[in-house]
């Protein structure tokens, strides 16, 4: 016999979005009249500390597309789009946004009135599926212009309560469990408040018990898969649950929700998904399957901030924590991540590092920092992205760079 459904699926279908995320909220931003009518994209590299290696690949030198959007008005602001090098984390890479950016994003906003940023996303929408990292460079980008319009920051026009925000740490996978557990020693000591390590079939049991004999009493530990299982794996992942982590991210396929489901079944550890989850409609179907329960939330991953303010209040009404994920980004994507993550159902540390983390020299002023219990102050009173971008230090970072005017 077939099971009757019981879900309670609210069907946000993509224009009722903005009506759903204004609704119940107040922003000076939702009648900040925006046309946007000339963007300068870049790309720049920009050299890791580190390299970073997780189960999907290693990044030494991070290529990154920059925006620099302009008003009619007047107004101006810098975004950054996080797609990576190659397709290995999500599908698009900095090469096919720079791609659709020009040949579909541009000619849908340049010249185009929009009431507010909140229709700027229905709008990309429109015969246009798929590509969210592209769509979210220049959505999120509006967002940050009727900040600078409306003279207040980017985290107010948001909705965001916080002035501070808990940082925790990524860390890439390590050649052996001693020196895995020395980066998380290390960690503790910064003030990290959440150490998240990046694990895959051969090097999880040994390098998370490392991880826990060292400062498992201290801090929340969470591990991150990338994919790396399969359900073959469940027995394996259920020997996880003895370590008491926060948190187990994205242990199975990219774009799955029945299989995790059915491992959420079986592990007492919380899963996390980050992959799965591209809009709205997939943190439903989350939380409507019990494919997990907490969501890694990325603006750049879901298209936006219209979506990823819709996830969190799905989220919120759902008792389902988000945290504000991270991908590898400078001081730009930064401060729209900082922003995201000061709104009320942020209740976990985010993977917002400080920039000293990642990069010699950060392309924004002042630097992004956190304090001894690692937290990063969200600057609310200062109006837009609420850093400087070092201009001449981009120019001489940049290899790649196109105008586009309406
Ligand atoms: O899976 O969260 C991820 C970086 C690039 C792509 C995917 C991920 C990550 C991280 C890094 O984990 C988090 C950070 O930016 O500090
Ligand atoms: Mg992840």
């Amino acid at each position: 016999m077939i099971k009757k459904f019981s879900f309670r699926i609210t069907n946000l279908s993509k224009h009722d979005i903005a009506e759903h995320i204004t609704a119940g909220r107040s922003s000076a931003a939702f009648d900040q009249p925006l046309r946007v009518d000339r963007v300068i994209l870049r790309e720049i590299r920009l050299a890791l500390k580190q390299p970073f290696v997780t189960s999907s690949g290693t990044v030494t030198d991070r290529r990154v597309l920059l925006a620099e959007v302009f008003d009619r008005d007047g107004a101006t602001a810098w975004s950054e789009c996080v797609a990576m090098a190659s397709p290995g984390y999500m599908p698009e890479t900095v090469d096919t946004a720079w791609l659709m950016l020009r040949e579909q994003v541009m000619p849908r906003v340049l010249g185009q009135e929009f009431a507010g940023p909140q229709h700027v996303h229905a709008h990309l929408e429109e015969g246009f599926r798929g590509h969210n990292m592209a769509k979210a460079c220049m959505e999120m980008a509006a967002w940050a212009l009727a900040a600078e319009k409306g003279g207040v920051s980017l985290s107010s026009v948001l909705g965001g309560t916080r002035d501070r925000i808990a940082t925790g740490i990524a860390i890439g996978l390590q050649d052996s469990p001693e020196a895995l557990a020395e980066k998380a020693q290390e960690a503790v000591a910064e003030g990290y408040p959440r150490i998240k390590i990046k694990i895959k079939p051969g090097r999880d049991l040994d390098y998370i018990r490392a991880v826990c004999d060292a400062v498992g009493s201290k801090i929340h530990i969470t591990v991150d898969a990338n994919s790396a299982y399969t359900l073959d794996d469940v027995n394996h992942l259920m020997v996880l649950d003895e370590f008491g982590l926060s948190m187990i991210e994205q242990p199975l396929a990219w774009d799955d929700f029945v299989r995790h489901g059915l491992l959420q079944s079986k592990v007492k550890t919380p899963v996390c998904l980050d992959e799965s989850i591209t809009n709205v409609d997939r943190a439903e179907d989350m939380i409507q399957l019990q494919s997990g329960r907490i969501i890694n939330l990325k603006p750049g991953r879901v298209g936006g901030f219209t979506q990823s303010l819709a996830i969190h209040d799905v989220c919120a009404e759902n008792n389902v924590p988000v945290w504000c994920g991270g991908m590898l980004e400078t001081g730009i994507g930064r401060a729209y991540n900082v922003a995201l993550a000061s709104l009320p159902n942020f209740t976990l540390p985010g993977d917002v590092s400080p920039s000293a983390r990642y990069w010699e020299r950060d392309i924004v002023s002042p630097e992004w920092t956190m304090d001894a219990n690692g937290m990063v102050t969200v600057p609310r009173e200062i109006p837009g992205l609420g850093v400087d971008i070092d201009r001449d230090y981009i120019d001489s970072l940049t290899v790649r760079k196109e105008e586009f005017k309406n």
